[in-house]
């Protein structure tokens, strides 16, 4: 189970087989569910999990209802988290409405009053598009829109007065002292609750804490976090008032990380960004990624020298942020978008929504030291004048709520009339010379990257004190398809050569202090028409195939990311 922790609190996981019920497009729509008593349940799924990605309902649209029963020990207020649902949800609990979700892929939780004994929990999901309904995930987006319950389920009972989070910031890292933000609900009127607090254990020296404010904490034996050295603390508070007590757990990272001078300085040292995109993807789960397949992509990604990922293009699991923190690697976490276009960032509910989900997204993920940038708004229009307002307005909430880590979004528009570079700390750019854009007769399309990329290089000379990172580059090949003569696109061979390129033009190009490459693993996208561009519906641009298969391209990496500048050490050319 991911942090934060309640020790104290009847805590049930609720991963499983539950009753299911598939109702496909158009027979119902979640927006008018209002009720699921009257439905016969003939089958089972496994939650978590995602109801489309094979068997009877591989590549269907429409509502699936999961059913099960759950049992609660004492009259109440309960708190139902997800992990993340897909895409729009809606919670029954004893057949009445108590929570709608309209946030894919986001960690969402609903407080409601229960009373002992067992009870019917449904969560009805629809992978349905509907732009009026769910604004935020769209068909043209290049992956594929599974549903589900994506993530972990969990059920607690909660305590009279509970706490609802501990926020730790550094505040000196050379000291070790941190700032706490705690919490706590439920708290009667003038109530002065005990509050006591423990690091690894141990009792810190600290501010008097007083509740729903921040205090500082001295963390006993402090201990840096860093790729090399992935250093955790963990922090217990326990709060008492009258005879109700709760107690949460959380785990930190001591590391600062800041972009300045055009560097990212990680603990006040420039780290270079070596790594990849991500998708939640795989072809036998959809978008539920198995620990077991979490663990084998990192483990894949520590093979191949990489120190980052960039969690494309949604909210991340939080176990896997967890797995991150304990790993050692950095992550770029970003809210839901892809190529959004004016209409959407002048639409009311499409922006309301965009904030809400990077405001949760910000909240959800703050104590993950691997976390050291925001991101939203993947690809938008942002070269015209009128994406800057919801772009503005993204990177104000996200300040709002943290000012410890840089925010960046990952524009196409670089060189093409961008607008909002002035916008976010880190430059993020995306761009695929020789790939895209290149004419029937061009000859040597990867002769096009070096000069691509002097020309971003170029156009983001006025603000050359935010480090420029290429968020996302790359070219597809089909696993298997060789031509080592012709090497042409879609082989592996054209793939290589075109990663080693990149390679060698970023080693002579320091003005670029990080990669993302487009992508770690091929994925599932589009149907019907758009598969022309994409090859057998998905997006081939992996280093490997969607079973975890390297390609040629996955070698280029291992010895490049090996080497000065990505890891800083000097090593021979071989
Ligand atoms: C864009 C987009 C990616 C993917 C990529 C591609 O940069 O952000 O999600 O679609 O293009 O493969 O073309």
């Amino acid at each position: 189970m991911a942090y934060p922790l309640y020790p104290d609190r009847r805590t049930t996981d609720l991963a499983g087989f539950w009753d299911f019920l598939f109702l496909p497009h158009p027979m119902m729509e979640l927006k008018d569910l209002d009720s699921v008593q009257e439905f016969a349940y003939c089958e089972k799924q496994a939650v978590p999990g995602c109801f489309d990605a094979v068997g009877t309902y591989a590549g269907q649209r429409g509502v699936g209802i999961y059913r099960r029963k759950v049992s609660v020990s004492k009259n109440g207020l309960v708190e139902l988290k997800f992990g993340g649902l897909l895409q729009c949800a809606k919670i029954f609990w004893d057949g009445r409405l108590v929570k709608e979700f309209l946030l894919p892929y986001s960690g969402v939780s609903c407080v409601f009053e229960s009373s002992a004994g067992e009870h019917e929990l449904a969560v009805a999901v629809t992978n349905q598009f509907d732009l009026e309904y769910n604004p935020l995930m769209r068909p043209n987006y290049d992956f594929y829109a599974f549903g589900g319950i994506l993530r972990s389920v969990t059920l607690m009972e909660l305590p009279e007065i509970y706490i609802e989070r501990c926020r730790i910031t550094v505040e000196d890292l050379a000291q070790g002292i941190v700032q706490a933000e705690i919490a706590v609900a439920g708290l009667p009127e003038g109530a002065t609750p005990r509050i006591s607090v423990s690091i690894d254990g141990k009792r810190p020296e600290m501010e008097d804490a007083v509740l729903n404010t921040k205090f500082t904490l001295k963390v006993p034996d402090p201990k840096r976090w860093s790729p090399e050295s992935p250093n955790l603390h963990t922090v217990s508070v326990s709060v008492c008032c009258g005879d109700s007590s709760d107690t949460i757990v959380e785990r930190f990272g001591l590391r600062t990380i800041e972009a300045k001078d055009g560097k990212i300085l990680l603990n006040g040292k420039a780290v270079y960004l070596a790594g990849v995109n991500r998708h939640e993807s795989h072809p036998e789960t959809g978008a539920e990624i198995p620990r077991g397949i979490m663990m084998e992509d990192l483990q894949i990604l520590r093979s191949m020298n990489c120190n980052f990922i960039r969690g494309c293009h949604y909210p991340q699991s939080q176990d896997f942020l967890d797995l991150c923190d304990e790993l050692g690697f950095l992550v770029m976490e970003e809210s839901l978008g892809w190529g959004n276009e004016i209409k959407s960032l002048t639409d009311e509910k499409f922006c309301n929504r965009q904030e809400e989900q990077t405001s949760l997204m910000v909240r959800n993920s703050y104590n993950h030291p691997c976390v050291i940038l925001w991101g939203f708004l993947n690809e938008t229009h942002s070269h015209l004048a009128e994406s800057r307002a919801l772009v503005e307005r993204l990177a104000k909430a996200v300040k709002e709520i943290d000012r410890s880590r840089p925010l960046t979004f990952a524009t196409m528009c670089i060189g093409y009339g961008e607008q909002c570079l002035d916008l976010v700390d880190v430059i993020s750019c995306n761009t695929y010379p020789g790939w895209y854009e290149i004419g029937f007769n061009e000859e040597n399309p990867i002769a096009k990257i070096a000069p691509r990329l002097d020309t971003v290089i170029a156009e983001t000379e006025p603000f050359k004190d935010k480090p420029l990172v290429i968020s996302e580059i790359g070219a597809a090949a089909l696993y298997g398809c060789h031509d080592p003569r012709f090497r042409n696109q879609w082989t592996e061979e054209f793939q290589a050569d075109y990663i080693a390129e990149v390679m060698r033009c970023l080693e002579e190009r320091p003005r670029i202090q990080g990669l993302a490459l487009w992508h770690f693993a091929d994925a599932r996208t589009y149907t019907g028409g758009p598969t022309l561009n994409r090859a057998r519906g998905f997006n081939n641009k992996g280093l490997l195939d969607e079973y975890r298969r390297e390609k040629f391209a996955a070698s280029v990496v291992r010895e490049n990311f090996g080497k000065s500048p990505f890891c800083g050490k000097k090593t021979e050319k071989s």
